[in-house]
């Protein structure tokens, strides 16, 4: 997919303005890390009431985010239970609402059962079994997993099939957000209720509150998952914001 991945490290230092008590907090997704080396997850691609994709992770219609160490293996049981007809168009017909999962800016292996886009396809009904092994070396970061059925991965990922994956370690890049707490923020565009137009969310969210004292710091991982659009990032306020570039090219950037 052509897609845009802004992979940032963000310090604030900045309050909100006030006066936006009505709008909603930011929120997290569950997390999913390793135990003994291990992460493992069942994941699951349905229909919702309305006919759209989404995704199902313990009962809840929700985005898991993954924390993964160098060394540790990652094994995702994907579950296609999406209807054998779709009930929403795709970029190439005919639809047939197989789906399947690409892991954006890993390094591992494209072949199966890992990262391999091209011969590990579910159709309704069926289901795949990734086992992806973290090299030692992999670089620190936020990457991100999405689906990838090409001519259906389009509309999928507007659905918002896609959730964060972070490599741990950045901290021996940037020792100074050590100790600040953590957001992960997840960007995605979305199709508006009417289906006439596109929005913006934040964890879900349509431009939701984040909560931060005055002159306190925090690290922000941002990630554009977004079908194909740009986004150009603004904190509301008076006062500019600070923030640099943690990886490009899917290598860290020493210089914070
Ligand atoms: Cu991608």
């Amino acid at each position: 997919m052509k897609h845009l991945s802004l992979l940032l490290l963000l310090f604030v230092a900045l309050m909100l303005p006030g006066g936006r008590a009505q709008r909603q907090l930011l929120g997290h997704p569950p997390q999913v890390s390793a135990r003994n080396g291990v992460a493992e997850l069942t994941l699951t691609a349905a229909s919702d009431v309305n006919g759209r994709d989404t995704w199902l992770f313990n009962g809840r219609a929700v985005q898991p985010e993954i924390r993964l160490s160098p060394g540790d293996l990652l094994k995702i049981h994907y579950v296609n239970a999406l209807p054998v007809s779709p009930r929403e168009p795709c970029d190439a017909p005919p639809c047939m609402n197989m789906t399947n999962l690409h892991f954006h800016g890993l390094m591992v292996s494209p072949k199966r059962p890992q990262d391999d886009v091209l011969d590990l396809m579910a159709m309704p009904g069926q289901s795949l079994d990734y086992e992806l092994r973290i090299p030692i070396d992999h670089p620190p970061g936020l990457n991100w997993y999405h689906t990838h059925p090409h001519g259906e991965s389009h509309r999928q990922v507007l659905d918002g099939l896609s959730g964060a994956l972070v490599i741990e370690g950045i901290e021996r890049y940037a020792p100074q957000v050590r100790n600040l707490r953590e957001r992960v923020m997840v960007i995605r565009e979305r199709e508006n209720e009417r289906r006439d137009g596109h929005v913006f969310t934040l964890n879900g969210a349509v431009r939701p509150q984040v909560a931060i004292a005055p002159g306190e710091r925090q690290f922000w991982r941002i990630v554009n998952a977004s079908a194909d659009a740009y986004v150009d990032l603004e904190l509301e306020g008076r006062q500019p914001m600070q923030w640099q570039t943690s990886t490009r090219s899917r290598r860290p950037i020493p210089t914070l």
